[in-house]
């Protein structure tokens, strides 16, 4: 069968360290694999005259969060009108099929290949969606890589998609081998909800990167984390985590069924700064029993000289939290365009390895001339 696979465009940077859309691109070569011929409009890269490039096919496919949710049903009506069988996978599809039913065809719930073991998985489709063009407008090159699917974890804002399952070693090693050979990349991004689930798995994949010259990075809860992990990671090249803090308030915590202690955070915090590992976090508000003084006093109370930033909670399908607000709309309103010039000015995103072409450009330009 002909099938498209039609990816819209994110609201991210094309530098972000989570830019590549993994999911579906794993959808992309197990489809392959199954004998169908895939073509990918891929909007993150390019434009595409739409009814022209999927009238000749016998099914449509969209994915994505709520963000999505216009265009895939704007996309999905003008399929329906052309008679082509649509289709939808991912978050939307899974938290609200009743919903996104009335506008695609079918619903597919959860992961793809469900059924199989996660190490016959075929590897993401990197080249149906365009990796050649990514590594071209990034400032480096880089490939995400997953290690596991889920997270054993529930706190009350986060949704999986999936239960939790991880990837055998040798296979994970073993892609980062090829893309290196393949690619000559020089950064790995590893796009797990969470890498230090174990400490001996994060030792295992520390100790296997180190002298592999590639820089990675990588998000990771505040439990387990160490002396002995943080001196692993720095002295594999990692240069970079998102660490999940959400409060330093352990009622607050503990309500979000976090699962962490207050002083972990310090402890995992004041070792990423001992050893010099850059890395961004969040504090989350807006919670519906917080009022706009409960905000405005917890983040006064963030500890200072650490990278955390104030965050609104975000209702995503499949979570509860921050639904109901107490604070009003304004205040929300309020809050968000703070949230975002604190953020702008301190560049919580800046992946350390992922700066702006033209930044990259000049700094080499300005390397060039101290050295001349
Ligand atoms: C890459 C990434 C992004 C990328 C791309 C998104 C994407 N989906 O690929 C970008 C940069 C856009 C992004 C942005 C954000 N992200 Co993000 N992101 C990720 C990340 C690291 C990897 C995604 C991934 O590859 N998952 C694994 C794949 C295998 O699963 P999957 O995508 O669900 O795909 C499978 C199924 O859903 C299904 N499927 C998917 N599509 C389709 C389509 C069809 C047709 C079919 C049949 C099946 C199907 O099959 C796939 C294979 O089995 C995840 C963490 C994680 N490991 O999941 C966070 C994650 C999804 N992001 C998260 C968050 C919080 C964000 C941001 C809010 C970050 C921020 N502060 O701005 C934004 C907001 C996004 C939004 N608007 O809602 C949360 C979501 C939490 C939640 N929903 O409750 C996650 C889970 C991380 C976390 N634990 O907090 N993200
Ligand atoms: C991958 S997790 C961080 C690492 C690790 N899994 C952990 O939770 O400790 C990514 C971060 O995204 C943020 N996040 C997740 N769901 C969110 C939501 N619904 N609204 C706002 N931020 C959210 C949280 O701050 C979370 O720590
Ligand atoms: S926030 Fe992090 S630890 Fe909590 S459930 Fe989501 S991925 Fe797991």
């Amino acid at each position: 069968m002909k099938i498209c696979l039609v990816c819209h465009k994110y609201d991210v940077a094309l530098d972000d360290p989570c830019c590549y859309p993994l999911g579906f691109m794993y959808v992309s070569s197990t489809l392959k694999l199954q004998g169908h011929e895939v073509k990918v409009l891929n909007y993150n890269l390019w434009d595409y005259d739409f009814i022209e490039e999927v009238k000749d096919q016998d099914v449509v496919c969209f994915t994505g969060f709520e963000e999505f949710a216009k265009s895939i049903v704007r996309d999905a009506t003008l399929c329906k009108e052309m008679g082509i069988w649509t289709v939808l996978g991912g978050a939307l599809a899974t938290y609200i099929p009743e919903v996104m039913g009335k506008y695609v065809d079918q619903i597919i719930v959860g992961e793809f290949e469900e059924t199989s073991n996660i190490d016959d998985f075929p590897l993401p489709d990197y080249e149906g969606f365009g990796v050649e063009e990514y590594h071209k407008r990034h400032s480096l090159k880089y490939m995400g890589v997953l290690t596991s699917r889920g997270c054993p974890h529930s706190c009350t804002f986060c949704t999986q998609i999936c239960k939790f399952r991880v990837r055998s070693l040798g296979k994970v090693f073993g892609e980062i081998e090829y893309y290196k050979r393949k690619y000559e990349i020089e950064s790995i991004v590893f796009n797990d909800n969470t890498l230090n689930l174990s400490k001996s798995r994060f030792m295992k994949i520390c100790n296997w990167m180190k002298g592999k010259d590639l820089e990675w990075g990588a998000s990771i809860r505040c439990e387990p984390f160490d002396e002995e992990m943080v001196k692993a990671a720095k002295e594999s090249n990692c240069n970079y985590f998102v660490v999940g803090v959400e409060s330093f308030n352990q009622v607050k915590l503990d309500a979000m069924s976090k699962g962490i202690k207050a002083e972990s955070i310090i402890n995992t915090l004041d070792l990423l700064h001992k050893y010099d590992i850059s890395y961004h976090s969040s504090i989350l508000v807006g919670f519906e029993n917080e009022s706009y003084e409960d905000i405005t006093t917890e983040i006064s109370l963030i500890p200072r000289g650490y990278n955390v930033f104030p965050a609104l909670v975000q209702p995503f399908v499949g979570t509860k939290d921050g639904k109901t607000r107490l604070i009003t709309e304004e205040q929300e309103e309020f809050l968000d365009l703070e949230f975002g010039k604190y953020i702008e000015a301190h560049g919580m995103y800046q992946f350390p390895a992922l700066k702006s072409c033209n930044e990259r450009k000049e700094q080499r330009a300005n390397d060039r001339c101290t050295l001349s």
